[in-house]
C-alpha cells in the first residue's frame, strides 16, 4: 500500500483541472529563515505564485502526514516552532518523520520526491545545496535528487557558501540540465553572477517550459534547474559577501558544526555578518523565483 498524501481541496482542484500548480518547501521556514521573517516570506511566495496565475502548494509532513497545500495557519504554527524541533526532511529522513508521527520541514530533496508523487512539475525555492568547501564529500542530497527525480527547480543557482565548481561538476554527473533565465552563467544566490558558464541560456519563463517538455517527452527520470540571478536592487556584489562566508565556514569547522546543521548555520552567520544585506537578498530571490515559477508553470499548461 502506497502513503496517502494530504493534498489540500483546492490543490487537488487545480491538480485534477490540470491547472498548474508550483511546489514550495518548507526548510527555508524552519531553518533557513528567523521568525516572522520565515513566515511571511512563505506567504509572499504563495502570492507570488498566485499573481502569476498559478496555485502554490507548500509541503511539509505535519504529525507523519505528508502535506501537499499547507493552510496559512499550517505555514505560520511551522514558522513558529523553536528552532531545533522540526526534522529536516530529504530523502533519508521522509520515513522516520512519516514513521513516528513527526513534523517534518522538506529540502529541496524531500520536496522534489513528494512534488513527484503529486504529480507537480514545478518547484521554486533560493538556493539548492551543493558540495560544500573544504569538505568534498559534503554533497547535499539536492544533487542527487536532481538526479533522479523529473521536477524543474526555479532557482538563483547553489548557495554562495558551497564550492559552486565542485557543485556543477556533480550536477553535470547526474544529468542535470541548467537554464540560465537571462544569463549565461550560474547565478550565486546572493549575487547575480558567479562567473561559471552554465548550459544554455533563455530569454523568457516560455522557453524553459520549452525545454522543460522536451524533457518530459524523452521520458526523462531526471530534474532540471532554471536559475534566476537575485533582482538588481537587492543583489549584493561578489567581494562583499565573501568575507563573510569564508569567517562563516571557518567558525563551522572550529564549532564541529556537520551534517545537516552545516547550511543553517552559514546562512544564519552570514546574514549576521552581513548586518542582514544577505538575508535581504536572500527574501528578494525566494518571491522573484516563486513568481517566475508561476510564469514557467502557465507557460507549460499552454504546450
Ligand atoms: N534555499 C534558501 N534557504 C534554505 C534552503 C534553500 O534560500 O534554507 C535549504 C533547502 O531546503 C536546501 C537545504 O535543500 O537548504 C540544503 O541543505 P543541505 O546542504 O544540508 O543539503
Ligand atoms: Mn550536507
Amino acid at each position: 500500500m502506497r502513503v496517502n498524501l494530504e493534498i489540500s481541496t483546492e490543490v487537488a482542484a487545480a491538480l485534477r483541472e490540470r491547472r498548474l500548480v508550483v511546489a514550495l518547501e518548507s526548510t527555508l521556514i524552519t531553518h533557513g529563515l528567523p521568525h516572522p521573517a520565515n513566515v511571511e516570506t512563505a506567504l509572499a511566495m504563495e502570492a507570488a505564485v498566485r499573481a502569476s496565475g498559478a496555485v502554490p502548494a507548500t509541503i511539509a509532513v505535519l504529525g507523519g502526514k505528508i502535506t501537499v497545500g499547507l493552510t496559512r495557519g499550517e505555514i505560520e504554527r511551522l514558522g513558529a516552532r523553536p528552532a531545533g524541533s522540526v526534522r529536516k526532511c530529504s530523502r533519508r529522513d521522509l520515513p522516520i518523520a512519516v514513521a513516528r508521527g513527526e513534523d517534518g520541514a522538506t529540502t529541496v530533496a524531500g520536496t522534489m520526491i513528494v512534488a513527484h508523487m503529486a504529480g507537480i512539475r514545478v518547484f521554486a525555492t533560493g538556493g539548492i545545496g551543493g558540495v560544500h568547501r573544504g569538505a568534498p564529500f559534503d554533497v547535499s542530497a539536492d544533487l542527487l535528487e536532481l538526479g533522479r527525480t523529473p521536477v524543474a527547480v526555479v532557482c538563483s543557482g547553489a548557495k554562495s557558501i558551497l564550492d559552486l565548481p565542485l557543485t556543477l561538476e556533480v550536477l553535470e554527473t547526474q544529468g542535470v540540465p541548467i537554464i540560465g533565465l537571462g544569463t549565461d552563467t550560474l547565478p550565486a544566490f546572493y549575487s547575480r553572477t558567479s562567473g561559471l558558464p552554465i548550459d544554455v541560456r533563455v530569454e523568457t519563463p516560455a522557453e524553459a517550459a520549452q525545454i522543460i517538455a522536451a524533457a518530459g517527452r524523452l521520458q526523462a527520470q531526471h530534474g532540471l534547474l532554471v536559475t534566476v540571478p537575485v533582482p538588481e536592487a537587492e543583489a549584493l556584489a561578489a567581494g562583499q559577501v565573501e568575507a563573510a562566508i569564508i569567517q562563516a565556514t571557518a567558525e563551522a569547522a572550529a564549532q564541529g558544526v556537520h551534517g545537516k546543521r552545516v547550511t543553517p548555520f552559514l546562512l544564519a552567520r552570514v546574514a549576521e555578518l552581513t548586518s542582514g544585506d544577505s538575508r535581504r537578498a536572500n527574501v528578494a530571490l525566494l518571491v522573484n523565483n516563486a513568481r517566475i515559477a508561476g510564469l514557467i508553470a502557465m507557460a507549460l499548461s499552454a504546450l
